[in-house]
């Protein structure tokens, strides 16, 4: 059984986390977070330790360390985005590999920071990358790797996970500390394209707005027009007012809706970890890489052929 702490115990995301640390079989020793209402611990791990304050946290995970029993072995981090490099930090400098949300860092320049501190710790960095454990997109990975190496799939990728007024408020409508949407929310399927369709070979924006973006991405087996929202408008009208929710990839007139069957993927992901097959700083690298060239990158006008139709 490992020893687990967690970060950013009070939102949105933690209780998955709790939920995978206790679903396969470990324990959460003590959770932080600078608000308290976290009560939603009670109902998973009604013993860990709870702090408000990283000094004493952070006091307590090292007094730990004095019994191989109690010592902590992983943390996981769930703060807010641009927390996650000084957390992940801290946490291997505790001794203990870590597992952190996405997007892990917001440049490839922190990966290389976070990979030093690796080899001074001699611990590790997992990312939770969870489309990558989504049956649909396994099957599609397959399906691609089945194709003749020389056919290139002509993708249209349309993200739209509506959001109300809150989002803006909150943290994640904050440039400086979710670093935008195409970052906050976009990686995933960035990441997921990379998956299954190979390295990207360019990277062009059409429209970029606090709410919503929209671009084309060439990678070695396909051409993706992509389309990512927040704004509820902009679900199909079959959709809406139904479903809050709409995530499809249409590949050559075949669409794969893969909106349902994530509940369960932040446990898949601590599952593979613990077995030694998580993805690491090197694999979240080129879903970095994409998002730091799409948040600088200046919008163009797109060819037909290149423009998702939600902006044409
Ligand atoms: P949230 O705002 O609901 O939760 C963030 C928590 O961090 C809050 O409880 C906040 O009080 C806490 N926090 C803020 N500053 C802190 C600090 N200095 N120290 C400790 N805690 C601090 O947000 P969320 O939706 O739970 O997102 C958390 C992370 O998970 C983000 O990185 C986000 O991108 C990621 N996320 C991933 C998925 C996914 O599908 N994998 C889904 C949602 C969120
Ligand atoms: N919801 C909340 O109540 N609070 C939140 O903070 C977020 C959602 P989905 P997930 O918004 O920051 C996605 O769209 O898949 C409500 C991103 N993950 O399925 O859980 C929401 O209003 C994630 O990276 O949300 O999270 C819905 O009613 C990103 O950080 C319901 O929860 C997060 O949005 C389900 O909403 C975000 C993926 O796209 C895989």
């Amino acid at each position: 059984m490992k020893n687990f702490a967690l970060i950013g115990a009070a939102g949105y995301i933690a209780p998955r986390h709790m939920r995978a640390i206790k679903d396969t079989g470990n324990h959460l020793a003590v959770a932080y977070d600078i608000n308290d209402s976290v009560g939603i611990i009670d109902s998973i791990s009604p013993q860990s330790e709870f702090f408000t304050q990283f000094e004493r946290f952070y006091e307590y995970a090292h007094q730990l360390k004095r019994n191989p029993a109690t010592a902590l072995d992983y943390v996981a981090i769930c703060s807010p985005n641009y927390l996650h490099h000084a957390h992940i930090a801290a946490g291997l400098r505790l001794g203990c590999d870590v597992i952190c949300e996405k997007p892990l860092v917001p440049t490839p320049a922190l990966i290389d920071e976070l990979a030093l501190v690796e080899r001074e710790t001699g611990k590790r960095v997992f990312n939770i990358l969870q489309l990558r454990h989504h049956d649909a997109i396994l099957k599609l990975r397959e399906k691609v790797a089945a194709a003749p190496a020389d056919r290139k799939f002509d993708v249209e990728l349309t993200y739209i996970t509506s959001r109300g007024k809150w989002y803006m408020e909150s943290w994640k409508g904050d440039q400086n500390k979710s670093f935008g949407v195409a970052t906050n929310i976009g990686v995933h399927f960035y990441d997921m394209l990379h998956f299954v369709f190979g390295k990207l070979q360019r990277n062009v924006v059409h429209y970029s707005a606090a709410d919503k973006a929209a671009g084309y991405l060439e990678y070695e087996r396909a051409r993706v027009r992509w389309f990512l929202s927040i704004d509820a408008n902009d679900l199909p009208d079959e959709v809406k007012g139904k479903k809050p929710t709409f995530r499809s990839i249409d590949i050559s007139g075949e669409q794969l809706e893969f909106s349902e069957g994530f509940t369960e993927l932040h446990t898949t992901s601590y599952q593979e970890i613990l077995a030694g097959r998580g993805y690491g700083l090197e694999d979240a690298r080129h879903c970095i890489e994409t998002v730091n060239v799409i948040r600088s990158a200046q919008p163009i006008a797109g060819t037909a052929g290149e423009v998702h139709p939600f902006v044409a």
